[in-house]
């Protein structure tokens, strides 16, 4: 039986239709900086929030209305939310999905029988995919919930921890291999610290780093290709997380030699948990080489955590989508809605509207940021304020013709700088509304 009766393929009606289950500027074949939107956006959905967000917080139960939940977290169960989620992505036209190996089947009493369970809910996902053509973009391990990883994963003082985590992530290459994922995520999970008196850092680290080598080296024996993503992100759960931003992730992989291997994925809320915007982060990371794929979603101005609200906001997703033109597409990363309905908004429709809300707002943001790169004038406006580079000494300097004692020189015989232009912020912002508004 369907899951959603009632409703049809989401289709693209164009900006003008009140239709409320059908975009209005998401139409997956309209042609962008030479690729079809479907190809440029590259959505996918997330299973933990789209299929397992109960709606619980810590002051509540969970709200979510889902009829199709039966009353056991058995593999049954599991195979048969399966369907329902391809039902949803299949309706919504997503055409990727990602998801962590405890959210897609329950764990057994001992590994073996978790990996078995894994293995059932795995064959059930294989032919939703043959048959609907939904691909995977990423696979992941939960490395946090269970209290095994009370203190961590890789960066766990118990060196068990460790070992289980190993395990589990061999396996979850397996299967995300099995099921030819384009990518894998590291997210750190508890790989972070509460308090600097009970913890060996460096031994920590070293052993995140050992981790990730050994989790490089195992996908090449088996054939996986990746790209491994790590996904930063400053806080929460612990205080100090080890991945805080682009700029520590990619330290962290240079000095542990794996940046031929790992590239970032970026999450809106994490960049401003960090005190970051998220087109910091992706600027950041695309002009190290490190521009791997995104989490989407949206923190809320006046709360201090990762609320993974879903992205409606179109100057949010015409910075995002100027960074992937700029750099040269997404693919093969993508549009990950890491972004969960409201715990109010808990019947099955709301998940309809979150995802179309989200893929239109990037759908639009794609068209402005395509506009606003074809029409150059921002780009010219910062070349202007540049200019300064482009000739003389700075053209020398870039070129590599000057030390401290020439330019000492050079400055003593000028006597001082030619004087500084204005930033001219607001009119920067203003140019900026003439496509937005
Ligand atoms: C947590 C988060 C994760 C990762 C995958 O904040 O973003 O869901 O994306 O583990
Ligand atoms: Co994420």
């Amino acid at each position: 039986m369907a899951a959603f009766p009632d409703i049809n393929k989401i289709k693209f009606e164009g900006p003008e239709s009140d239709n409320p289950l059908a975009f209005r500027f998401y139409d997956e074949s309209e042609i962008v900086e030479g690729k079809t939107m479907k190809d440029q956006l590259r959505f996918s959905v997330a299973y933990w929030h789209t299929m397992r967000g109960s709606g619980e917080d810590p002051f509540g139960a969970g709200t979510m209305v889902r009829p199709w939940e039966g009353p056991l977290d058995d593999v049954p169960n599991a195979i048969n939310r399966v369907k329902v989620a391809f039902e949803f992505m299949e309706k919504l036209g997503a055409p990727l999905f990602c998801f962590h190996d405890r959210d897609i089947a329950p764990e057994g009493a001992s590994l073996a029988e978790t990996n078995k369970n894994l293995d059932q809910v795995v064959r059930a996902i294989k032919g939703e995919m043959q048959r609907t053509g939904i691909r995977l973009l990423w696979g992941t391990a939960n490395l946090f919930s269970n209290p095994r990883y009370v203190h961590g994963a890789a960066t766990s003082c118990n060196a068990d921890s460790f070992a289980y985590a190993a395990a589990q992530v061999k396996k979850a290459l397996e299967v995300t291999m099995e099921l030819g994922g384009e990518g894998y995520v590291f997210w750190g999970g508890r790989e972070g610290y509460q308090t600097l008196w009970n913890t060996d850092m460096k031994r920590e680290l070293d052993h995140l780093g050992t981790f990730m080598r050994m989790a490089v080296d195992y996908a090449e024996e088996i054939g996986f290709t990746g790209p491994f993503y790590f996904e930063p992100k400053p806080r929460e759960p612990t205080k100090h997380q080890y991945d805080f931003d682009a700029a520590a992730c990619i330290n962290f992989l240079r000095a542990y030699g794996l940046e031929k291997y790992v590239k970032l994925n970026i999450e809106t809320n994490h960049a401003t948990l960090a005190g970051h915007t998220v087109e910091h982060e992706l600027e950041y990371a695309g002009h190290q080489g490190f521009l791997g794929s995104v989490d989407a979603n949206t923190g809320d101005l006046l709360l201090g955590w990762d609320t993974d609200q879903f992205p409606t906001d179109i100057y949010l997703t015409t910075k995002i989508m100027l960074a992937f033109l700029k750099y040269g597409g997404i693919a093969p990363g993508g549009v990950n809605f890491d972004a969960k309905v409201r715990r109010e908004s808990f019947e099955p429709i709301d998940l309809f509207y979150a995802h179309i809300g989200g893929m239109d707002t990037f759908a639009r943001g794609l068209q402005l940021a395509a506009k606003i790169r074809a029409e150059g004038v921002l780009q010219r406006m910062i070349e202007e304020r540049y200019s300064s580079w482009e000739s003389g000494v700075g053209t020398e300097i870039e070129g590599g013709c000057h030390d401290f004692k020439t330019l000492e020189k050079y400055m003593l015989e000028k006597g001082d700088v030619d004087p500084c232009t204005s930033g001219r912020q607001e009119l920067f912002e203003n140019v900026v509304n003439r496509y937005v508004m």
